[in-house]
């Protein structure tokens, strides 16, 4: 089975946790676009009504335009009962990276607004520790001075010999979130020590808007691997 083929069996699974009715949170990457495709699928075939979609990015809020997913936003439904979304990488306490697209803000509010947040991987996203899988920890920060920001946080990891790098487009431009912000991103080379207390010291900085760790968030994460699929219950 492929990469793909994985996502989308977890992504058909999550799915199943869908009731008409529900006001859900759409989430963002090529696993959950698997999951948006679905809904949309299920509600054209009539297998689901009433549902009220909660983008997570722009982009999801395109595709769930384009498969005439009825939208709305967090002002109007301040609650969420199911949110699905991928992630970077996930710990064997069900904490996640996530943000690798970019869209770890908006994320991180709908998915903490939701009654549920089924996170749905395949298996080459399971590590032992978060930031262990050598890919980045993002951090979303303001333009303003965002070099002062990335020192700060440098110096924060300063012994898990962090490297931080300014993520960038396809044209070398600094990436701009959805929110008109930078991301700077983490390589850490060993394990952070407590995941909350970072996360504190993170969010101090005055420059940072949000970070990439979602600790203690998704009550369920189904994996889906060669040998079939899990299901992780917090
Ligand atoms: O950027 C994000 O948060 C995505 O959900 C990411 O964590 C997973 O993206 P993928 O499903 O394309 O691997």
């Amino acid at each position: 089975l492929t990469q793909d083929e994985l996502k989308k069996i977890a992504a058909y699974k999550a799915v199943e946790f869908v009731k008409s009715g529900m006001v859900l949170g759409l989430g963002t990457g090529s696993t959950a676009k698997h999951a948006v495709d679905r809904i949309g699928e299920l509600l054209r075939q009539g297998k689901l009504n009433n549902i009220i979609g909660i983008p997570t990015s722009k982009k999801t809020q395109e595709q769930a335009i384009s498969l005439g997913i009825p939208l709305s936003d967090l002002d109007s439904h301040p609650t969420i009962d199911l949110a699905i979304d991928g992630a970077d990488e996930v710990d064997p306490h069900l904490n996640l990276v996530k943000g690798r697209g970019g869209s770890l803000l908006r994320e991180k509010m709908v998915e903490g607004a939701c009654k549920k947040f089924v996170c749905i991987v395949d298996e080459s996203k399971l590590v032992k520790y978060l930031g262990g899988s050598g890919f980045a920890l993002p951090v979303e920060v303001v333009p303003f001075c965002w070099k002062f920001t990335a020192d700060k946080l440098k110096n924060l990891f300063r012994d898990s010999g962090c490297v931080v790098k300014l993520r960038n487009d396809c044209k070398g431009q600094p990436f701009v979130t959805d929110n008109g912000n930078y991301i700077v991103e983490l390589y850490l080379k060993k394990e952070i020590g407590g995941l909350q207390v970072a996360s504190d010291a993170i969010l101090r900085i005055a420059g940072v808007v949000e970070h990439g760790m979602f600790l203690d968030m998704a009550t369920t994460v189904i994996v889906a691997g060669e040998l079939g699929i899990t299901i992780n219950k917090k």
